[in-house]
């Protein structure tokens, strides 16, 4: 379908809405199951005032189908149509006057999945790759995400897989190598699991000094009922043969790396014994529903309890080695680079921080007197939550309420009802603390590419 602008204009002695069977008959015409029978989808219209002009967006296979259903205004007065696109085409191709870069079919056209998010409430970070995250106060709400809006997360170009050609290889050091159609992977024993999915880029732009990638606020997290085949079901059903360490996990996506300069794909490892802790899943469900394009379809890595870099979207390969992988984002990419008195350390990213997010209030609000709830979600990617605390104006610390079941990959809902007295600024903070007794830092310790940001969180709201 393309996107059109149409503007018509008649002149003021024969305006047809004057006339109320003419007007009727026009907009009857102009309804969108009318529309639709003629292969138009009309998005708006409006009619600038006192001018006898009508503009209107509209979708059409191309220019001929919508001209044939302008008829109408044609006889009436001038029509005039331009080719029109939309913003989000716009910045993903570089601005008002580059050419627009037809998407090839082995890729979802970035500008769609664009607006998808944008229509679905995501803050757009980037276009191309594209990635959003879900606003702080949308965090509340069901148990899990609805999966418009959870946040997206995007190194290269999504891959566009076809159901019926898709494969997943399972080579290496099997018995069996494998190569299972989503058919048999559905025939397979299947289970479903809740898990939060945190970036470890997320709360990146809070570090100072700044450090460089992309510059997440706190809502690049969210949570999901994922449903697939466990991972080592499969990988027993091929057999690990004596040797078998080390697993490594290939997308179909790929792109140039500045610091390759070569084409690289996005490729991840786990050791087997990780695998058994972790319960990983290969997930071809996210809320009931198949997984959708930019969320890794037709299947995908869950790794419960980890950053979601180790989570492979696109899941084409997986080889069984006795080697660690050793792919660009498993090595040279998340990992914590601290300077310690001068020196430098170094830790791979692995399971996600302990951390509590308020959702509401939210920042800036003006909030009544009187009795208030403040709620939020907290998890941790070692253990489930044992306590929630909230500071009112670095008041004590008291435990919020923790709501729905404890589970140890998911997060947990919490609530504290208080009462707000006195008028004036009020600052909000949450602390979570796990089953393993980790709790929150004031300040997350800084590193290089600014993983792992697990600062308690602070709001700041006016009472009214
Ligand atoms: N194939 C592939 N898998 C990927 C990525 C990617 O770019 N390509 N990004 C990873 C990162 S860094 C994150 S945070 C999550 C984001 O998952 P989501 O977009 O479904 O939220 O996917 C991970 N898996
Ligand atoms: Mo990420």
């Amino acid at each position: 379908m393309s996107l059109f602008i149409v503007h018509h204009q008649h002149s003021p002695d024969s305006c047809p809405a004057r006339d109320p069977v003419k007007g009727a008959l026009l907009l009857n015409h102009l309804s969108r199951p009318n529309a639709a029978r003629h292969g138009v989808v009309i998005r708006a219209e409006a009619v600038a005032r006192g001018s006898h002009s009508l503009f209107f967006i509209a979708e059409a296979a191309d220019e001929v189908v919508l001209q044939a259903f302008l008829a109408p205004f044609r006889e009436v007065g001038e029509v005039e149509v331009t080719a029109a696109t939309t913003c989000a085409a716009i910045v993903s191709s570089g601005g008002c006057d580059a050419d627009i870069v037809e998407g090839s079919a082995a890729l979802v056209d970035p500008a769609d999945a664009c607006q998808d998010a944008i229509e679905a409430g995501l803050l757009i970070h980037r276009v191309n790759p594209l990635n959003g995250e879900t606003s702080v106060p949308d965090l509340a709400g069901g148990a899990v995400m609805p999966n418009g809006r959870f946040y997206l997360r995007n190194h290269f170009d999504i891959p566009n897989l076809n159901d019926d050609g898709y494969r997943l290889s399972i080579g290496g050091l099997v018995e069996r190598p494998l190569s299972l159609s989503m058919t048999e992977l559905h025939n397979l024993h299947a289970e479903s699991l809740v898990v939060t999915l945190e970036c470890a880029g997320n709360g990146r732009s809070l570090f100072e000094p700044a450090v460089p990638g992309e510059a997440w606020g706190l809502g690049a997290v969210s949570t999901a009922e994922w449903t697939g085949v466990p991972l080592m079901e499969v990988l027993e059903r091929a057999g690990l043969l004596p040797g078998a360490k080390e697993v490594t996990f290939r997308g179909a996506d790929s792109g140039i790396v500045d610091e390759h300069g070569a084409l690289v794909r996005f490729e991840r490892g786990l050791s087997i014994e990780q695998i058994r802790e972790t319960d990983a899943l290969l997930a071809y469900e996210m809320n009931g529903e198949p997984l959708p394009l930019p969320h890794g379809y037709p299947l995908r890595l869950i790794v419960p309890g980890w950053y979601a870099v180790a989570s492979v979207k696109w899941l084409t390969e997986i080889n069984v080695t006795d080697q660690p992988c050793a792919a660009h984002y498993q090595m040279e990419k998340y990992w914590y680079h601290w300077v310690r008195e001068g020196h430098d350390e170094y830790a791979p990213v692995k399971l996600m921080n302990v951390r509590a997010l308020i959702s509401s209030p939210d920042q800036g609000e003006n909030l009544p007197r009187g009795e208030t709830a403040i709620r939020g979600v907290a998890w941790s990617g070692a253990e489930s939550i044992s306590k929630v605390d909230v500071s009112l104006n670095d008041g004590p610390w008291r435990e919020a309420r923790l709501i729905g079941e404890r589970r140890r990959s998911a997060w947990q809902w919490w609530e504290l009802i208080t009462r707000l007295e006195r008028p004036g600024p009020l600052t909000v903070r949450a602390r979570a603390t796990d089953m393993a007794g980790r709790s929150q830092p004031k300040r997350a310790e800084w590193n290089r590419q600014g993983y792992g940001n697990n600062s308690i969180h602070s709001v700041t709201v006016q009472v009214i």
